[in-house]
């Protein structure tokens, strides 16, 4: 059994912290329906979904993924690379608490979850303009006893390493070629973006399919001829805050 920690839609969600893209209008109405729909699709692919209250002062708070890394043996808590969204962690943790024992991400470490992808035992981290080395070091000391293997991955073009790489079957990642190094990740079956959708590298994998943003249909087509199940989601008003499907919950495994 899995759960979905998600957080609603912040009415200020268009004050929110953006790095490539222009602000545009978000409608928050439309934003906190999509969001519904979204957990509609995470429950409909069984999971349990716990919905934690709007944190309205912080605008981006509802990207739950990059406050916390999930892992069967232990949570790790970031220290989110914004200054802006470091006090989101807080009400994370408490959440977390009941179901993993905790690690935290120090200074001088600054990690964003969306930077941390995790396949099997390798457990891949971006080095982007959110998250730094001492982060890979911090988890690598962090999860020393579990068998993972931890690597630092350089990340150019966009905010996360999941902006640009993401699993969607057991042994396939999906990939935008533009923004990583694709032969890093040369054990996987690689697919690629369709050239004129670089957002579309971001999928959330579970239990055999993906959600996926309905706003990439040639790479969806890409995705489904490959024999993958995608269930579509419209993800228009937090793509306008440069977010996207993983970023919007956070998805673990449930130990009695
Ligand atoms: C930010 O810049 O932090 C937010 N506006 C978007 C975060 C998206 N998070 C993610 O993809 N993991």
């Amino acid at each position: 059994m899995y759960v979905a920690i998600t957080r609603e839609v912040s009415s200020s969600i268009d004050q929110c912290e953006l790095t490539h893209f222009a602000r545009t209008p978000i409608d928050v109405d439309l934003a906190r329906r999509q969001h519904l729909q979204y957990e509609e699709a995470l429950a409909r692919l069984g999971l349990e979904v716990i919905t934690l209250p709007e944190q309205p002062d912080f605008p981006d708070a509802v990207f739950v993924e990059d406050t916390a890394i999930v892992f069967d043996e232990v949570a790790v808590i970031t220290r989110p690379g914004a200054e802006s969204r470091r006090t989101e962690v807080e009400s994370v943790r408490a959440a977390l608490e009941p179901y993993r024992s905790v690690c935290i991400v120090t200074e001088p470490a600054t990690l964003d979850g969306g930077d941390v992808l995790v396949v099997g035992k390798n457990v891949y981290v971006g080095l982007s303009g959110r998250s730094n080395a001492a982060s890979v070091a911090q988890l690598a000391v962090f999860l020393v006893d579990f068998g993972y293997r931890v690597q630092g991955v350089e990340v150019t073009g966009c905010l996360h390493l999941k902006s640009a790489v993401t699993r969607v079957a057991e042994n396939t990642l999906l990939v935008n070629p533009a923004w990583i190094d694709p032969s890093i990740f040369a054990e996987y079956d690689l697919i690629e973006v369709d050239p004129t959708e670089p957002y579309a590298a971001n999928a959330l994998y579970i239990n055999g399919a993906i959600i996926y943003p309905t706003s990439f249909p040639k790479t969806r087509r890409i995705l489904e001829e490959r024999g993958i199940q995608v269930v579509p989601v419209d993800a228009s008003e937090v793509q306008k805050a440069e977010g996207a499907v993983t970023c919007c919950s956070l998805v673990f495994s449930r130990r009695e």
